[in-house]
C-alpha cells in the first residue's frame, strides 16, 4: 500500500477539506500525492512556497447556466463548467463533456489529470475540462445544435487560441466540435481554427486526430509489452466502451496482431470469439447511434456472439491477456481486477480517465500485471490535439503518416520517460508512480520558475 508522508497527508486532509462532496477529485489528488513521498525526499524544496497546495488549487473555475429549447418548445436549462486549472506550460487544454453525471467535482479531477498528462507529452500545454450535465441521448441534431450554441454563448469569453483550448470528451464528437466552432466563429467574427480541437478536416481539423487516443494507448501497451519481450500479436483483448476511444482500439490492436473479443456501452457488453466485427460497430456508434445490443441482433444468436445486460455482469468477467478499459471513471474494480488477474491477464492499459478503482490498481501491481494509467497511455488525443494546433497556427495540413508518425514517437516516449522515472525513484516498472512523478515534476518546475503564481 502506497504511503503519504505526513506533510503530503496534511496537504491531502486540507484538499479533502476544501473540496467537500467531490470523492473523484479526492481520489485523483491522493493517486498523485501517493506517488509524490519519493520526490519531495530527494527534493524537500518542492514543500516550499506552498507549491503542492497551489497545484491542487485550479487557477479558475467557472460555472454557468445553459438554457435552450426542445423540439417541442419547452425551455430546458444545464449547468455547465469550465475548470482552467494549470497554465504554466501553456493555454489550458483539455475536453469537454456532456453526460448527466458530470459536476463540479468530476471536472476537477479530470482538470487535475489532463495537468500532468499534457505535461506528459511535452508538448507547450496547460491542463483543462470542461463539461455540462447535458444529456445527448436521445437528442435530435437540432437540439444538439441548439445546446451547443447556448454553451458557447457563455464560454466563449473565457477560451482563445492563447488562453484555453478545448476539445471532445465523453459525449462530445466531431458534430458537437463543429456546432461550438460555427458558434465561437460568429460571437467572436475570427476565424481562429485553433481556440478548438477535434474539427472535422474539412475546416482545420488535423488528420489522425479522431484515432489519436485509441491508437496512442495501443502504441503505449505495445511498448510496455516489449519491456517482457512480449506484443499483441496472438493476444485476446477486452475493450470497453464503444466510443471514440474503444473504436480506434480495437482498430489498432487488431493491426498489432490481438483480437478484441468483447465490448460495451452503459447497456451492457458483447462478446464475439470470432473477433469483434468493428465495420458493424463503427456504422452503430458512428453513423446510427445505435445501442450495443443491435451487435447481436444483426449477427445472430450463437456463434461465438453474446450480449450479457449491464447489472447481469461485468465485461471483466471476459478471459483476456490484455485489458483496455476506455469507457469512464472508477468502470474497473478490485473485484474486477482480482477476476482478470485469476484468469491471467498480463497488461492493462486505461484509455479512459481513471477508470481503475484504486483498489484494483493495487491488485494489479501486487500481482505484477503490467499497468499503463490513463494519463500517460491516454495522452494521445491531446498531444494529436496539440498537433493540430500546430497545423492551425502555421495554416498547414499534414499527411495521415506524418501526424501518426508524430503521434507514435510521442507515445513512445511518454513510455519511455514513464518507465525511466520509475527506475531512478527506486519503484522499476511502477508506471503510475513514473507517470505522476514526471508529470509533476515537469510542472512543478515552471511554476517556480514563474514566481508565486
Ligand atoms: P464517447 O462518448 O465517444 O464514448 C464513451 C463510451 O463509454 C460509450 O460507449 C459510453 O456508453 C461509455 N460510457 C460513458 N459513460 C459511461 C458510464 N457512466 N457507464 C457505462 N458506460 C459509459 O467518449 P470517448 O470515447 O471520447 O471517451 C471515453 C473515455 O476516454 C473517457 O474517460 C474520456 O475522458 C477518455 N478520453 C477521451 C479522449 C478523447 O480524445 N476522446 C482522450 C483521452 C481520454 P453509452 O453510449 O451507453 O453512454
Ligand atoms: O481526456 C483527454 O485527454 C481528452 N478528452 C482530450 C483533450 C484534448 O484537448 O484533446
Amino acid at each position: 500500500m502506497p504511503h503519504l508522508d505526513e506533510k503530503l497527508e496534511l496537504i491531502l486532509a486540507e484538499v479533502i477539506r476544501r473540496n467537500a462532496g467531490e470523492p473523484e477529485f479526492h481520489q485523483a489528488v491522493r493517486e498523485v500525492l501517493e506517488s509524490l513521498g519519493r520526490v519531495v525526499a530527494k527534493r524537500p524544496d518542492f514543500f516550499d512556497d506552498a507549491l503542492i497546495e497551489r497545484i491542487c488549487e485550479p487557477e479558475r473555475q467557472i460555472i454557468f447556466r445553459v438554457p435552450w429549447i426542445d423540439d417541442a418548445g419547452k425551455v430546458q436549462i444545464n449547468r455547465a463548467f469550465r475548470v482552467q486549472f494549470n497554465s504554466a506550460l501553456g493555454p489550458y487544454k483539455g475536453g469537454i463533456r456532456f453526460h448527466p453525471s458530470v459536476n463540479v467535482g468530476i471536472i476537477k479531477f479530470l482538470g487535475f489529470e489532463q495537468t500532468f498528462k499534457n505535461a506528459l507529452t511535452g508538448m507547450p500545454i496547460g491542463g483543462g475540462k470542461g463539461g455540462s450535465d447535458f444529456d445527448p441521448k436521445g437528442k435530435s441534431d437540432r437540439e444538439i445544435m441548439r445546446f451547443c450554441q447556448s454553451f458557447m454563448l457563455e464560454l466563449h469569453r473565457h477560451i482563445g487560441e492563447y488562453t484555453d483550448v478545448p476539445a471532445g470528451d465523453i459525449g462530445v464528437g466531431g458534430r458537437e466540435i463543429g456546432y461550438m466552432f460555427g458558434q465561437y466563429k460568429r460571437l467572436s467574427n475570427r476565424y481562429e481554427a485553433g481556440v478548438l480541437t477535434g474539427k472535422a478536416l474539412f475546416y482545420g481539423g488535423s488528420r489522425a486526430r479522431t484515432e489519436a487516443t485509441g491508437y496512442g494507448n495501443t502504441y503505449f501497451v505495445q511498448s510496455m509489452l516489449g519491456t517482457k519481450g512480449t506484443s499483441f500479436d496472438g493476444k485476446k483483448v477486452v475493450v470497453s466502451g464503444s466510443g471514440n476511444v474503444a473504436i480506434y482500439t480495437v482498430e489498432k490492436v487488431t493491426s498489432f496482431g490481438g483480437k478484441v473479443i468483447a465490448m460495451s456501452d452503459s447497456s451492457g457488453y458483447i462478446v464475439d470469439e470470432n473477433g469483434i466485427d468493428l465495420k458493424l460497430v463503427k456504422e452503430l456508434k458512428e453513423v446510427r447511434r445505435a445501442r450495443i445490443s443491435e451487435y447481436l441482433r444483426i449477427k445472430g444468436d450463437g456463434k461465438g456472439v453474446y450480449f450479457v445486460k449491464a447489472g447481469d455482469g461485468s465485461i471483466w468477467d471476459v478471459a483476456c491477456d490484455v485489458a483496455m478499459p476506455s469507457a469512464t471513471q472508477n468502470e474497473l474494480t478490485g473485484r474486477d481486477a482480482k477476476t482478470l488477474v485469476k484468469n491471467g491477464v498480463i497488461a492493462v492499459g486505461e484509455g479512459a480517465n481513471m477508470p481503475s478503482t484504486p483498489d484494483a490498481v493495487r491488485v494489479f501491481q501486487e500481482a505484477g500485471v503490467m499497468f499503463a494509467p490513463g494519463k500517460a497511455a491516454n495522452a494521445g488525443g491531446v498531444a494529436t490535439s496539440a498537433l493540430e494546433m500546430q497545423q492551425n497556427a502555421s495554416r498547414d495540413s499534414w499527411s495521415f503518416e506524418q501526424t501518426e508518425g508524430r503521434l507514435a514517437t510521442i507515445m513512445k516516449n511518454i513510455h519511455d520517460t514513464c518507465y525511466a522515472t520509475a527506475d531512478e525513484y527506486g519503484v522499476p516498472g511502477d508506471y503510475v508512480s513514473g507517470a505522476n512523478i514526471a508529470g509533476f515534476v515537469k510542472v512543478a518546475e515552471a511554476m517556480r520558475a514563474l514566481g508565486v503564481i
